[in-house]
């Protein structure tokens, strides 16, 4: 389908003003193995927690898991050939450690590091940025069998795991980011049990983060041990609390509410340590903390990767969620765009990171209004535009911003939500395989070849 059409702001309410971003600023769409490869068990592949997970009646909402997703796996050379005639600068994706070292031996599969090199080459021939990230969730079963990231052992089988990747993908990659939303692996998936691998353990969840933490510091060092000239990232995700009144509870549970979801990564990567009050709070004594660990841990990052979707507001008893009245995504997300502007200036005035990226940020939506074929996702055109105006806002007031990424390129498997919501700027028919690119991807499209939007 044409990707050439007129993407006008106009239904999304525009003010006609433009607003141009810095040289060198950087457009893409973000994706992850799980969500979008497919081809479960091809080329050796071994069983992630996620295909376990999925296999659990009840887990996935809709019964679906990620055995075919978007057909990425075989379909990635037109889907790079889409980006590029999108004008896309950047693209973001995950590696999956069950293709790479697919058993317990640890043996290195060569298949599964061609798959990843051959796409880092067609990304790298259509001109577009590859930004591989090293775990986005789909642990090796085998590891989570050997009580996945709450054994230490993890974070060194993961430092391997990363050696090998860098040796074969080398400085042909400017950035790798080890870790994709740490807070989500270890609460959802050791603590609520939302996730794979489905633990419910708050004490397991602690250990996690840690192992989760160690991983990437180890990682790190492996990374610039193997590829000097290539940058090293981590990518947390913040979703800023703010107190429903101004009661010592609320403001209170708030504050913890920061330290474990805003804070308990990005103190530790900046050399802070982990937020003691909190930890104290839910008797955390650390003994997973070995010596020189922290010193791994806070070894300096080239770039934060900012993943940011809502804010949310906080009581002491949990009655309030966010005015009744609020703009809301279809799973339920409150619409808040001032919040990521305020959380880049207070990231930078806290930690100083020598370079922040948007890794993440979209939204599901209805996706019920058309014009012949193509979605007409005004409400994501709007949202995606209003969240890139906050972080020109940023730059303006001296946030080393260096690009944005949209979540996601195609619709595709949202973890325990399934196929239901659709983050996509590109419609997926999941029966042809057929991409569509949506309003929204039209007016990415303009954006990234203007380097400016208009709001
Ligand atoms: O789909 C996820 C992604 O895998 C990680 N960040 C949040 C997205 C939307 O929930």
């Amino acid at each position: 389908m044409a990707v050439n059409e007129n993407a006008s702001n106009e239904g999304a309410g525009s003010t006609g003003q433009i607003l141009t971003f810095p040289e060198g600023f950087y457009w893409g769409s973000a994706t992850s193995s799980y969500q979008i490869e497919g081809a479960h068990d091809v080329d050796g592949r071994g069983p992630s927690i996620w295909d376990t997970f999925c296999a659990v009646p009840g887990n996935i909402k809709d019964g679906s898991n990620g055995d075919v997703a978007c057909d990425h796996y075989n379909r990635y050379r037109s889907d790079v050939a889409l980006m590029s005639e999108l004008g896309f600068d950047a693209y973001r994706f995950s590696i999956a450690w069950p293709r790479i070292v697919p058993e317990a031996d640890g043996a290195v599969n060569t298949k599964g590091l061609d798959f990843y090199d051959k796409l880092v080459e067609e990304l790298l021939g259509a001109g577009i940025r590859p930004l591989p990230t090293l775990y986005h969730w789909d642990l090796p079963q085998y590891l989570e069998d050997a009580n996945g990231w709450v054994n230490r052992d993890t974070a060194y089988r993961f430092a391997d795991y990363a050696e090998a990747v860098v040796r074969r993908l080398g400085d042909r990659v400017d950035t790798y980011t080890t870790l994709n939303e740490p807070f989500v692996s270890a609460n959802h998936g050791y603590v609520t049990g939302e996730h794979a691998p489905g633990r419910t353990s708050m004490a397991e969840g602690f250990a996690a983060s840690h192992h989760l933490l160690l991983g990437h510091g180890l990682a790190a060092e492996r990374i610039r041990a193997t590829a000097p000239s290539s940058r090293v990232a981590i990518v947390i995700n913040f979703t800023p609390a703010e107190p429903a009144t101004d009661s010592e509870a609320d403001r209170a549970e708030t504050e913890r509410q920061n330290d474990l979801e805003n804070r308990w990564y990005a103190d530790p990567i900046a050399g802070l340590g982990y937020p003691a009050k909190t930890a104290e709070h839910y008797e955390w004594d650390y003994s997973e903390v070995h010596d020189g660990d922290m010193a791994l841990i806070s070894a300096p990052i080239d770039l934060l990767g900012i993943n940011f979707y809502t804010r949310s507001i906080v009581s002491a008893d949990n009655s309030y969620v966010a005015p009744p009245d609020t703009p809301r995504n279809t799973m339920g997300w409150e619409i808040h765009p001032p919040s990521l502007g305020s959380l880049l200036r207070e990231l930078h005035a806290r930690y100083k990171f020598r370079s922040y990226l948007i890794t993440e940020n979209g939204c599901p939506m209805p996706d019920d209004k058309r014009d012949g074929e193509r979605i007409i996702d005004d409400d994501r055109l709007a949202y995606v535009r209003d969240h890139i105006a906050q972080v020109h806002a940023a730059i303006q007031e001296g946030v080393p911003m260096e690009g944005y990424l949209v979540w996601s390129l195609f619709d595709n498997f949202e973890w325990a939500w399934g196929y239901g919501p659709t983050f996509g700027i590109i419609e997926v028919d999941y029966q042809t395989q057929e991409r569509i690119p949506k309003k929204s991807a039209l007016w990415f499209s303009d954006a990234a070849r203007t380097n400016s939007i208009e709001i």
